[in-house]
């Protein structure tokens, strides 16, 4: 057991983007895997976040919210030495924030938009047009911003990199890269290929067969069985 503990879904996007910086910032957590189609268990949680949102990182009893402020807090208050995703320089800093929040906007939102049309009973569906026409567009631009970058602000692994692994991963179950997305796909390889995003992977590859977008994700991420 430790002081710190993450409510989540293994599934969950924003559940992923937290896991990365957990694994990157080198903290100790205890997960709780959340049931919200459990009436109960959703009761109890709409008590500790109204909310409903996952995922939730609890510090002794202390709730906090907001997957951003959750990794800023696991970093100001738990990171172990040398480990950061937000740089001390206050520039830098506003920099990877802003690219933390383009990823969440405009790359998570849409993405969830076409995951929660699929959710829907299929005479009520629309396809998620205006959500798909949103990828497209902000896969143009960030693939222009790219252009002789490693990471997308600054130098080294971020939190914006934590935010954009998981909103690509699953944006391009719905909205493939175009062939004139070079950097992005590139890009995309290398946040594959980081420790801490291979591991959140790994640790929910047995769950991608219930994902709603699954017939768009590529069968190198399935668990073996799943193939
Ligand atoms: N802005 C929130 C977004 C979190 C969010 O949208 N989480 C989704 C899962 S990926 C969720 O809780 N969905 C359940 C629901 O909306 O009822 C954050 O950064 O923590």
């Amino acid at each position: 057991m430790t002081a710190l503990t993450l409510h989540y879904h293994p599934l969950s996007s924003y559940c992923h983007k937290v896991l990365i910086a957990v694994d990157v910032l080198g903290i100790a957590i205890d997960k709780r895997l959340l049931d919200l189609a459990d009436p109960a268990e959703r009761a109890a949680y709409l008590a500790l976040i109204p909310t409903g949102k996952m995922p939730l990182l609890v510090d002794q009893g202390r709730p906090v919210p907001e997957t951003s402020i959750i990794i800023e807090y696991l970093q100001r208050h738990h990171a172990s030495s040398g480990r950061t995703l937000i740089p001390h320089d206050p520039d830098a800093a506003l920099d990877v924030r802003l690219w933390d929040r383009i990823f969440d906007l405009y790359v998570m939102t849409p993405m969830q938009e076409c995951t929660a049309d699929l959710l829907r009973p299929e005479g009520d569906r629309d396809g998620a047009k205006r959500a798909r026409e949103g990828l497209s567009s902000a896969y143009a631009f960030i693939d222009r911003h790219l252009e002789g970058r490693t990471w997308v602000s600054g130098d080294a692994f971020s939190l914006a990199d934590c935010a954009a692994a998981p909103a690509l991963f699953y944006a391009v179950t719905y909205v493939p890269l175009r062939p004139q997305h070079v950097r992005l796909a590139a890009y995309f390889e290398r946040l594959m290929e980081h420790p801490s995003v291979a591991l959140t992977i790994d640790q929910a590859r047995p769950y991608f067969k219930f994902y709603p977008g699954r017939e768009g994700l590529s069968r190198r991420f399935f668990d073996p069985m799943d193939r």
